[in-house]
């Protein structure tokens, strides 16, 4: 029996006060979509199985490089992030897996196992950092890591990342996700090329220490901590690095790790193409890297990009399963809260996504009308699927508004009692 950190007396209470008002939107909606040729069970069936995993560096509260102002109640460890978890998964039904980072969320592997297990959450694509040093560690990534001049410090960053494949595999978890921070301050630094070589040896050791049935996954990133040259800087060079390493090697695309501009929908529709999509940390951003909550920013370019996830997935595209995380900093919000609302933001892209029609888009196409091209998407974007989200909690044993049982459980207050402030806990920007 899975274990609720919120009483589903309180959970059936919240959603009986809804449900009548639920159940007319979603019939009206229903009979709108019909008009159109859309089927709406078949679009909350295919939301039902949407999930996304949460980052456990998520729960806490982030910061800025120029400060961090912990919430009450914040996760003390691993173990305390994972209870945030579940709640989350309890409340929205969409992410039934963790992603964790090591050494943060360094801990007895079956304990871990045993600490997801009881509220029926997974783990999903393990983090490696050889970004910062950890505590006791014996040599610096000051000047990088796996691309890093000195063999040694190679090494020790090597062996790390087969310490997180071996975590992983204890508790069943299937993918490495790769990202440095490698890179230079200066023209002139680094060698770009000697660099790239350096980076590549390392990741083919990595690579070789895969399990068969595993995925590796390298996140790129423009600039920052770097600020003149990133080793990983673009999707070019990832799908370099996947193309290098083999077929277990995919890419994955954090929203905020491009130029402001970027057309990323494009990027996603390219590595799809060739076959090394590999996943999302996805996050909403306005000028740089910020973290922010998916869809809080621009939630037309998340549509954007569900857009092309829903038109591999439906042409069924070989090889496409990529694997979905978000990887946001909570700054001002309780994380918990902000992490419920972004799951949906990604649920409703997806939803959206789904009510485009693909026959009229592509006749449009192949007619070169680009105005009744981009109708066809914004009739889509704009329709209201804020029902089929609720429907699909609902039917999946969650609130109908997240948020709101939520707060009336008063979850944080009562983690609060139980949690002293810890000044540090892993939590940040990746
Ligand atoms: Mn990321």
């Amino acid at each position: 029996m899975t274990e609720q950190l919120i009483a589903t007396d309180l959970v059936h209470e919240h959603n009986a006060e809804r449900e009548g008002n639920l159940r007319r939107d979603y019939d009206h909606l229903g009979e709108q979509l019909s008009r159109r040729g859309i089927d709406i069970s078949a679009i909350l069936a295919r939301v039902e199985k949407f999930g996304v995993a949460i980052p456990s560096w998520g729960v806490g509260t982030g910061g800025t490089r120029f400060a961090r102002y912990p919430g009450p109640g914040e996760p003390r460890d691993v173990f305390d992030k994972i209870e945030d978890c579940s709640v989350i998964q309890q409340l929205t039904r969409a992410t039934p897996t963790v992603s964790l980072h090591i050494p943060w969320d360094k801990a007895d592997p079956k304990r871990l196992k045993q600490a997801a297990s009881r509220f029926g959450l997974a783990f999903d694509a393990i983090n490696s950092n050889t970004f910062s040093d950890a505590k006791d560690q014996k040599l610096s990534y000051k000047f990088g890591s796996l691309s890093h001049a000195d063999a040694a410090v190679r090494g020790q960053a090597v062996e790390h990342n087969i310490e997180c494949i071996e975590i992983g595999r204890e508790v069943g978890s299937k993918a490495l996700t790769v990202w440095i921070g490698d890179g230079s301050n200066f023209p002139g630094q680094v060698n770009f090329t000697r660099a790239f070589e350096r980076y590549l040896a390392a990741m083919r050791e990595i690579y070789d220490a895969l399990p068969d049935d595993w995925r590796l996954l390298t996140e790129h990133k423009m600039y920052e901590p770097a600020f003149y040259s990133t080793v990983v800087q673009d999707w070019g060079t990832n799908y370099l690095i996947a193309q290098e390493l083999g077929e277990k090697a995919f890419c994955l695309v954090d929203l905020g790790h491009h130029a402001p501009n970027v057309n990323i929908e494009m990027i996603v529709a390219r590595l799809i193409q060739f076959k090394k999509l590999g996943g999302f940390h996805f996050n909403d951003s306005k000028y740089g890297d910020d973290d922010l909550d998916a869809g809080s920013i621009d939630p037309y370019r998340l549509f954007l990009v569900f857009n092309e996830l829903v038109d591999a997935e439906l042409s069924g595209a070989a090889g496409f399963d990529p694997a979905h995380m978000l990887d946001q900093s909570h700054n001002v919000t309780d994380p918990i809260e902000s992490l419920m609302l972004s799951a949906a933001e990604l649920q409703r892209a997806y939803a959206s996504a789904l009510l485009v029609d693909r026959a009229a888009l592509e006749s449009s196409q192949e007619e070169n009308d680009a105005l009744m091209a981009t109708q066809t998407l914004k009739a889509a974007f704009r329709t209201d699927v804020e029902p089929i989200l609720a429907m699909a909690r609902l039917s999946k044993g969650g609130a109908i508004d997240p948020v709101g049982a939520y707060r009336k459980a008063g979850y944080r207050v009562k983690v609060a009692a139980e949690r002293p402030a810890v000044a540090s806990m892993g939590g940040g920007i990746v």
